[in-house]
């Protein structure tokens, strides 16, 4: 194939992705009158909901919430079926948007950006895509999603294994493996989904697992006749209650601990929540993610539930958390993911009771010499969280430094999660240093955005053309977001998370997300805007 001849196109902002975030970038920014472009590494718009379209792939947050709020037509003209989407739902949703406010035409679809670098002398970013094209921008927005790069593989010998091998995070469409003798590695948000889905249609399915997840069950359903008609005549207020929350989706929380109450009201009010559903259960008590002793109280729950529903004593007790408090690595939400292994179809493999010693061309061996024949391997093996589209680019800030080298040897840090010293005009939107992956993701989103768009209107408004983040602010902000962390049983236990890049072999261990939620990164960033970008330095 001939590569098409080098083009220099100039913007005044270019962003990447074209998710839920890059979307709502290019209909605001242009709006506001500045030259805006999009790139977009899949032929289509949706981001992390173009690429998750493995069996199962579901929203935890309720569609009516999981939703832009910025245009009441919007809001009141789409109709959603379920109280959690299925990812074909929201790419539906996303491409409605992009066609009914005219946005694929300032997108190029098919394009990966392998590089970035700043320019100091004229101020300008110059950003290559693999196809050789170069784009010049004032501005490089960085749309590109928290969970966006998958792992990298480092299971032992598996390229030895011969046969077929899926990825979650880039399924193919309408791949169901039916009958096939199938391995998932991997029991995060996605195995947990994937699994049940999966065991309706294959023939054999073993399951690989090395940390058990707490796994809430969602109580999926179709929304009942009138219920939508009911949410939408109260949307806005719905939006503003969403908006006065930290996890940026109103829950009625309890505002009493675990141990105000007797033993039984305690069971009492973890069993509601559990019959109810989705991530209303964290909400049970207010200590929960505070004490450990409340923390205790609704991993026994739990366990007890899994007793409850688990049919075989030694499967129910590989799959119960012991290392780690329930939050500090993400709370799964799926449907019937403890129900499944109770199928002749299911087995559990707990290699952390028997270490997987290696794959094999036909399969995998455990350490104690037992072998598993497996025809297709499933990966749900998580992501380069964070850092992993930053770091896979090449990008080159002032004096021509390396954003990878950076963030690899020192760890990712921001200033208020937007930028980062040393990156002038490279904006980053809903990544590390913000509340991100423990809030509504759109609702974060939209608060990024909000933010950013004034940012740049008072830079054309005041004549700047240059913001960059302090580095001592950036420390200082670093340090609060570890600090608020810290408050909270989050970092706590063996638990491997990739909240703090604990899940890539080598990664810098950093608290990544603004655990505070958004109310108060809400407050930290307006009052930062308010004094003249505080933190930032304007020229
Ligand atoms: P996660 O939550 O990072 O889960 C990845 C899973 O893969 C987890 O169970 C891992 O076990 C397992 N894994 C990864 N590498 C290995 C190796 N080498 N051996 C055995 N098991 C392994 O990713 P998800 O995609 O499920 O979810 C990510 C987020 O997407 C989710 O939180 C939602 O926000 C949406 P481990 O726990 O590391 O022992």
């Amino acid at each position: 194939m001939t590569k098409p001849p080098t083009t220099v196109t100039d913007y005044e902002v270019l962003v990447v992705g074209a998710g839920f975030s890059g979307l709502h970038l290019l209909h605001r920014l242009r709006g506001a009158g500045h030259l805006v472009h999009v790139v977009e590494q899949a032929p289509e718009v949706g981001g992390t909901w173009y690429w998750n379209r493995y069996p199962g792939a579901r929203c935890d947050v309720e569609s009516v919430d999981y939703s832009y709020s910025w245009d009441e037509d919007l809001q009141q003209e789409w109709d959603w079926t379920e109280k959690y989407p299925a990812q074909g739902d929201i790419l539906a949703y996303l491409k409605h948007v992009a066609d009914r406010f005219d946005l694929r035409k300032d997108i190029d679809f098919n394009t990966t950006l392998t590089g970035a670098e700043w320019d100091e002398s004229q101020g300008l970013w110059t950003a290559t895509a693999d196809d050789g094209r170069i784009y010049r921008a004032r501005y490089l927005l960085m749309a590109v999603g928290c969970l966006s790069v998958p792992k990298d593989i480092d299971l032992p010998g598996f390229d030895k294994f011969a046969g077929p091998v899926l990825r979650t995070y880039d399924w193919p469409e309408g791949e169901d493996l039916k009958g096939r003798t199938v391995g998932v590695i991997g029991t995060g948000s996605t195995g947990a989904q994937v699994i049940p889905a999966l065991s309706e249609t294959v023939g054999d399915l073993t399951v690989i697992q090395r940390t058990p997840n707490f796994v809430i069950p969602t109580r999926n359903r179709p929304l009942h006749d009138g219920e939508l008609e009911e949410i939408k005549a109260d949307y806005a207020d719905r939006r503003v209650r969403n908006r006065s929350h930290p996890a940026g989706v109103f829950r009625s929380d309890n505002e009493k601990n675990a141990f105000d109450v007797d033993a039984q009201e305690r069971y009492a009010t973890f069993q509601e929540r559990w019959e109810g559903g989705g991530i209303n259960f964290l909400g049970s008590f207010a200590d929960l993610m505070f004490d450990q002793a409340a923390n205790d109280a609704v991993a026994e729950f739990v366990h007890a539930k899994i007793d409850e529903i688990v049919d075989d004593p030694a499967t129910a007790a590989s799959l119960k958390p012991r290392s780690y408090p329930l939050g500090a690595k993400r709370p799964v939400i799926a449907t019937d993911y403890y129900e499944t292994y109770n199928k002749d179809n299911v087995h559990l493999v707990d290699v952390k009771r028997n270490p997987l010693d290696t794959f094999t061309e036909k399969g995998f061996r455990l350490a104690d010499g037992t072998e598993y024949a497996i025809d297709t391997m499933v990966l749900a093996t998580g992501f380069d969280a964070f850092t992993g589209p930053f770091t896979k680019m090449d990008i080159r800030g002032t004096d021509g430094r390396s954003l990878a080298q950076v963030w690899n040897r020192e760890g990712a840090r921001t200033q208020l999660g937007f930028g980062a010293a040393g990156f002038p005009n490279m904006i980053i939107v809903a990544g590390v240093g913000s509340p991100s992956v423990l809030a509504n993701m759109v609702t974060a989103i939209e608060q990024h955005v909000e933010w950013i768009s004034r940012l740049l209107d008072t830079m054309r408004e005041e004549g700047y053309t240059k913001i960059e983040a302090q580095e001592s602010a950036q420390e200082a902000w670093a340090q609060t977001v570890e600090d608020v962390a810290a408050m909270t049983l989050w970092p706590n236990g063996d638990s491997g998370s990739w909240y703090r890049g604990a899940n890539v072999e080598g990664k810098v261990q950093l608290f990544m997300p603004y655990a505070a939620g958004i109310v108060e990164y809400g407050n930290a960033i307006d009052k930062s805007a308010e004094n003249d970008y505080e933190g930032f330095v304007l020229s």
